[in-house]
């Protein structure tokens, strides 16, 4: 009996000072695995008398018991002490200030999108998104763009050179309004989204290119008129350019996707030597200035969505961000947008900490 005596003292001994994990599983292994020495003492007992058994066997059972327990107490504290030391080495104090070196800044578009989001949802509209990669019944069947139309010619849309395993044609969309085509489809109405995203037109100048960012909206209800158009639409301009004292002009246009199409203009007006979104376009060169087109969903794309016209409704609305972005915050060239400029950057970039709030004044 001393020598399991002796075995039990020596193992726990040395599980007790195995430095690591893998020390401590070698240990293991030699004692209690497959053929470890434990093991094998616990085998003899079946080769064992009754009487030999009776006397021997606590004894065995006793040494497993005492080195699994001493294996897993330091298990637990190699754990604990390697827990310890990753906490220790990546600690982030997150009430440091922002020090004066830090890098990086929110892009205008993001800061636009954010406050977009932002008044859009107060309003109740949820943010839907889709693929860039578009086949051609979304991006332009759907939305009644007749296989005709200018908008389909090869000098405005970037497709791919192959089709799809359906057959279909692929193209980078020229616009969101697929995005909402999917939602229709797999949404039941009534339907309340923007659609904010990157789209691609073969075009490239100072005022045009080749990737820009849209936002449209989507409200798919019974008994939606261009009254409900209106009002959103004033609500949202108000609250982006932060004044009340925007107002609307709306013209008849066409779309092929909206029945009426409306383009909407909004007054602007000199402050201080300034051109400003609000006040009196009447006034000294005071104008209009086109910011979103706009109509009632025509009858024809709700129906290619899957629903019944006769029983829904809805209007439509899209812009431009980055117009949007160089309106509010005074840029005159799109293309800096995305010449990656770290000085550009610098000057019109956001701190990533001032999150775009309505309560905190959606700019701020
Ligand atoms: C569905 C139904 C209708 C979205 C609309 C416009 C008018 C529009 C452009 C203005 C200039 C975007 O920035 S721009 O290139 N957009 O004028 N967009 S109505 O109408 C839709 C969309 C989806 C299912």
């Amino acid at each position: 009996m001393s020598d399991v005596q002796t075995l039990s003292a020596s193992l726990v001994d040395e599980v007790r000072s195995a430095a690591d994990a893998d020390t401590l599983e070698a240990i293991r292994v030699r004692a209690l695995g497959k053929s470890g020495t434990i093991t094998a003492l616990l085998k003899t007992l079946g080769a064992m008398s009754p009487e030999e058994r009776q006397e021997k066997g606590p004894a065995i059972q006793g040494l497993r018991a005492a080195v699994a327990d001493a294996i897993a107490e330091r298990k637990a504290a190699l754990d604990q002490a390697a827990l310890d030391a990753r906490l220790a080495s990546e600690r982030l104090d997150m009430s440091l200030p922002v020090g004066a070196g830090a890098q990086g800044s929110v892009h205008p578009v993001s800061q636009v999108m954010d406050e977009l989001a932002e008044i859009f949802a107060d309003l109740g509209f949820a943010v839907a998104t889709g693929p860039e990669i578009e086949d051609d019944w979304h991006n332009f069947t759907a939305l009644n763009i007749p296989e005709t139309h200018p908008a389909r010619a090869m000098h405005d849309t970037f497709y791919f050179p192959d089709v799809d395993a359906e057959g279909r044609r692929m193209l980078l969309r020229t616009h969101t309004s697929p995005v909402q085509i999917r939602t229709m489809k797999d949404a039941e109405p009534p339907i309340r989204i923007i659609a904010p995203g990157r789209v691609y037109r073969s075009d490239s100048d100072a005022t045009h290119t080749p990737m820009f960012h849209q936002i449209e909206g989507l409200v798919i209800d019974r008994g939606i008129h261009l009254g409900h158009l209106r009002w959103t639409l004033e609500t949202f301009l108000k609250a982006f350019f932060e004044r009340d004292d925007i107002v609307l002009r709306l013209r008849p246009s066409y779309f092929p996707f909206t029945e009426p199409s409306v383009e909407v203009d909004v007054g602007y007006s000199i402050e201080k030597g300034r051109r400003v979104i609000g006040g009196d376009p009447t006034g000294p060169n005071g104008g209009w200035m086109e910011v979103l087109g706009s109509g009632m969903v025509h009858p024809k794309v709700i129906a290619a969505a899957g629903l019944d016209p006769a029983e829904w409704q809805g209007f439509a609305f899209g812009t431009g961000v980055d117009r949007l972005a160089m309106l509010k915050y005074g840029m005159d060239d799109l293309r800096a947008f995305f010449d990656g400029d770290l000085r550009w950057l610098r000057h019109y970039g956001f701190r990533a900490l001032d999150v775009p709030t309505l309560s905190g004044g959606v700019g701020a």
